[in-house]
């Protein structure tokens, strides 16, 4: 088992394994060296449906997402990417397209209980375009000026799936209307410890105890913050790649740049903390 750095902070690599076949001392390696990097690549990988559940079930709870219509029809815990890409008149779904390209985020601030991981297994890659990029949301907090860290050390955020936007195109019409979940700002990492910038553009709707002008003000900057050039890392897809993201402490989106023609398609799941990290990130 290979495990190399990618990025100057984030993303690391993974070759020379088969993920089907893993014990629990080379799990703790690969799952060290995620938690480290927040984003883990492991490449080479023949896996069904089962083999992918059973390894991402190795992070934590598999969870449904709440976009009912692009689940898998037998695994409702199974998302598809890139499947129906094209309505029943030929034209593009934009929202199957672009699905993750509008900014970057992290994904499932929505949730009472947000995603620690999201994971996806490349199944169909385009020839070019296509790919997935990475920030670190310890970076941005590490960046911001200590007049901020301290406004927003124990300040709360509500999020929702769509935001100020209101983009919620993906969702049924029965599930667009959830109330805000509140989440700190400023998050102490449950398994590292470390402090990072937990926030989200598109899905924020304000800062709790903020007059309406404040909390847009601080919104906007910390968009400014959230991106540094040495948190990141891009990846470019090859067919069998296996790669999860720690959303606690990281940004992505997708470039959604590759030719419509061409097929671009994943499985995505949606992982939760065990109960004894939610316990840990409580304390
Ligand atoms: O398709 C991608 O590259 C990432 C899409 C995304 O944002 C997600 O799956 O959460
Ligand atoms: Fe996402």
């Amino acid at each position: 088992m290979d495990i190399r750095l990618q990025g100057d902070q984030i993303g690391v690599q993974v070759s020379g394994v088969d993920l089907r076949a893993i014990d629990d001392a080379q799990f703790a390696r690969i799952y060290q060296a995620w938690l480290d990097h927040n984003v883990l690549v492991v490449t080479g990988q023949t896996l069904t449906i089962d083999d992918f559940l059973v390894y991402s079930r190795r992070f934590g709870i598999v969870t449904p997402h709440p976009s009912k219509s692009t689940r898998h029809p037998d695994y409702p815990d199974i998302t598809l990417l890139g499947v129906n890409k094209f309505n029943a008149d030929g034209k593009l779904n934009e929202a199957i397209y672009r699905r993750g390209a509008e900014g970057w985020h992290t994904d499932g601030a929505y949730d009472p209980v947000p995603f620690k991981a999201t994971q996806l297994y490349g199944i169909a890659i385009p020839d070019t375009g296509g790919d997935t990029l990475f920030a670190s949301g310890y970076a941005a907090y590490e960046a911001m000026p200590d007049r901020l860290k301290t406004r927003l050390d124990e300040a709360l955020g509500a999020f929702t799936y769509g935001g100020r936007r209101q983009s919620t195109a993906l969702l049924n019409p029965e599930d667009r209307a959830r109330p805000p979940a509140m989440h700190r700002i400023v998050r102490t990492h449950a398994e590292t410890r470390r402090k990072s910038l937990y926030f989200d553009p598109g899905k924020i709707l304000f800062i709790e105890g903020a007059e309406q002008q404040e909390s847009d003000d601080l919104i906007e900057e910390l968009t400014t913050y959230m991106i540094q050039p040495l948190g990141q890392y891009r990846h470019k897809w090859s067919v069998g790649d296996v790669v999860i993201w720690d959303n606690r402490c990281s940004y992505h989106k997708a470039a959604g740049d590759y030719p419509p023609d061409q097929d671009r398609i994943h499985w995505r799941v949606s992982i939760q903390e065990f109960p004894a990290e939610r316990q840990m990130a409580a304390e």
